[in-house]
Parts: C-alpha cells; sequence; structure tokens
C-alpha cells in the first residue's frame, strides 16, 4: 500500500476511505513530527492537504520520493505550489463541486447584512421586540455589487444576484473577454462604485492585504464588505478600524487571518455576519470534494493524469 501524509484536518468519511488504499501518517497532529518524518519520510508518496494547511517549501523537498500533493480545496495558497511543481510534484485540487454552495452563502451574506437578519435574529431572541420596533434594513435591488476576481466562483454569484436585481461589476487582473458587466481598472474604481464589495479571488502572496484602509474608505461609510474568499486579502486589523470608526457599514465574513481566531472587536460587533469558514460545508459538497480527492490519487497511483491539477503557477 502506498504511504500518505496528512497535514490537514479532512473529514471522517475521507479518512475512511483513504485508510482501505493507502497508509496514513498524521503529520498534523504528531507528537514528534520530526520523528515522525525520520521514520516514514521516505515512503511517502502523496501528501493529503486542504485549504487553510497545506506543506511549505521545507516539507516538499524533504520527502524525497513525494509523487502528489492532493489538496480537500479549491484554494491552494496553503501549500507553496510552486515548490512543489519545481520538482515535478504534481498538486491537485477541487474545483467546480463547491462552486454553487459557496456563491450560495456569499448571496445569503449579501442578503443578510443588508437587510440585517442576525441582528433582527437577536433582537428577537433578546426579547428587545417586546420593547421596541427594529431599525430599518437597505434594499439590495439596483444597488452595485462589486466582485474582486470574477473567476468560477465570482461568476456564480454574479449570475445570483442579477436575480436579485444587484448590478454588477468587477475587478479582475486576468483578461475577460465580452461579459455585459462593467469592469473597473482597479480596486479602488470598483470599491468607490460598490455599495456591496465582494471578495472572491484566490489567496496568497498576490493578494495579501489587497482589501486595504484605502480601499475600505472608497467602498465608505454605506458600503458592506463580504469576504467569503480568504481572510489573507482583507488587511483584517484595517477592517475592524473601518467598522470601528463607521467608514463602512458593515461587514459578513466567512473567513479570517488565523483562523479559528476571530478579533473579540468582530464578535462584539451588531453589524458584522460572522460564520465558521462553511462556505462549502454541506453534505453534498463536502462529499463531491471526497470523491475527487479519492479520484485524482486513484487517477495518480494507476499511471494516470489526476483530473484536477492546479494549473503551473509560474
Ligand atoms: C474548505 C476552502 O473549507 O476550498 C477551499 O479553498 O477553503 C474550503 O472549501 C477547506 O479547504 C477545507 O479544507
Amino acid at each position: 500500500m502506498t504511504d500518505l501524509l496528512l497535514v490537514a484536518q479532512l473529514p471522517p468519511f475521507l479518512l475512511e476511505a483513504l485508510e482501505k488504499d493507502y497508509i496514513l501518517h498524521d503529520f498534523l497532529n504528531a507528537a514528534d513530527p520530526e520523528k515522525l518524518l525520520s521514520e516514514v519520510g521516505p515512503r511517502i508518496r502523496g501528501i493529503l492537504a486542504g485549504g487553510t494547511k497545506g506543506p511549505n517549501a521545507n516539507l516538499i523537498n524533504r520527502l524525497e520520493n513525494l509523487e502528489i500533493i492532493t489538496s480537500f480545496s479549491v484554494g491552494f495558497d496553503a501549500t507553496d505550489v510552486v515548490a512543489a511543481q519545481a520538482r515535478g510534484v504534481i498538486v491537485t485540487h477541487t474545483p467546480e463541486v463547491l462552486t454553487g454552495d459557496v456563491a450560495d452563502l456569499a448571496m445569503t451574506f449579501i442578503l443578510m447584512s443588508s437587510r440585517r437578519i442576525g441582528e433582527s435574529e437577536r433582537f428577537l431572541r433578546e426579547g428587545t421586540w417586546l420593547k421596541q420596533r427594529m431599525g430599518l434594513g437597505t434594499t439590495i435591488r439596483g444597488k452595485q455589487l462589486g466582485i474582486l476576481g470574477l473567476g468560477r466562483i465570482g461568476m456564480a454569484v454574479a449570475r445570483r444576484a442579477e436575480v436579485f436585481g444587484l448590478n454588477i461589476n468587477f475587478y479582475d487582473t486576468k483578461p475577460m473577454g465580452d461579459l455585459t458587466y462593467r469592469s473597473y481598472p482597479s480596486l479602488i474604481e470598483l470599491a468607490t462604485a460598490s455599495d456591496i464589495l465582494l471578495v472572491t479571488c484566490e489567496g496568497g502572496d498576490a493578494t495579501r492585504d489587497l482589501v486595504n484602509g484605502p480601499v475600505l474608505d472608497a467602498l465608505g461609510p454605506k458600503g458592506i464588505l463580504v469576504n467569503t474568499a480568504r481572510g489573507s486579502i482583507v488587511d483584517q486589523p484595517a477592517l475592524v478600524k473601518a467598522l470601528q470608526e463607521n467608514r463602512i457599514a458593515g461587514a459578513a465574513l466567512d473567513v479570517f487571518n488565523a483562523e479559528p481566531n476571530v478579533p473579540e472587536e468582530l464578535i462584539a460587533m451588531e453589524n458584522v455576519i460572522l460564520t465558521p469558514h462553511i462556505a462549502s460545508s454541506t453534505h453534498e459538497t463536502r462529499r463531491a470534494m471526497a470523491d475527487l480527492v479519492l479520484d485524482n490519487l486513484k487517477a495518480h497511483f494507476s499511471g494516470k493524469a489526476p483530473i484536477t491539477p492546479v494549473p503551473p503557477q509560474v
């Protein structure tokens, strides 16, 4: 049986399926990771990674017989893909299968934050309704949605948002061809034109802190920031400050800088929707992601091309 190194937390049903065909070595929870590596390192042919935990160049380069890294995620920013590909190690991810659920959460966030659903629920549960009326929300029809990163997920949100009557604008570094959506030449200009700014671009060094103080100021005191991509894309202290100073109206966040830690300041704010990185967390999507991990490994170890490889990064 083939030896695989586990560096991320994976669902039990995927671990069970993997254990039928592979020997798993748990690097993530190892009491002594160094000892584990010196014992099994030369036998490792594959790494199991995730969206927030993946191997760095050091680990990749220590495993001399490593052939494949398969990530239980569409985002591959936690894995040093450049280091892997430089050594001819294949990296796979799970695109497409989670697009619908992630886009559904983004659309839910747009509605929840504009209509103040989180606040309204707390208002009722805490008995405040018995004493006063809940304040008004904001309609989304006719408003400007700015999408940072019009990839698979950004497009899927755009399609949903159109049905709700939002106007779609975007900023992307890749050429997009002919679209009915309006393209902006910079993120600042997109934010200036947006009532709601949605972050759906890739994480990693190229997009770190892209949504910074000036971008939040461009979004303005009536603007809402929605992030279902990666915490690293938003300058989190700058976001907290902008919210505290009412320089933006609110935020809806599924991702954070140092998950599972979420700043107390955000937790205390009524106008912020917070969820624990659940965008792809449905039974159906997690099964489909798991199947893709298994199929990629099976294809590779039976001498075939992987199904969903990460394209060359350099
Ligand atoms: C997962 C994700 O929650 O696909 C991604 O990039 O961030 C999420 O789908 C995560 O990767 C689970 O490991």
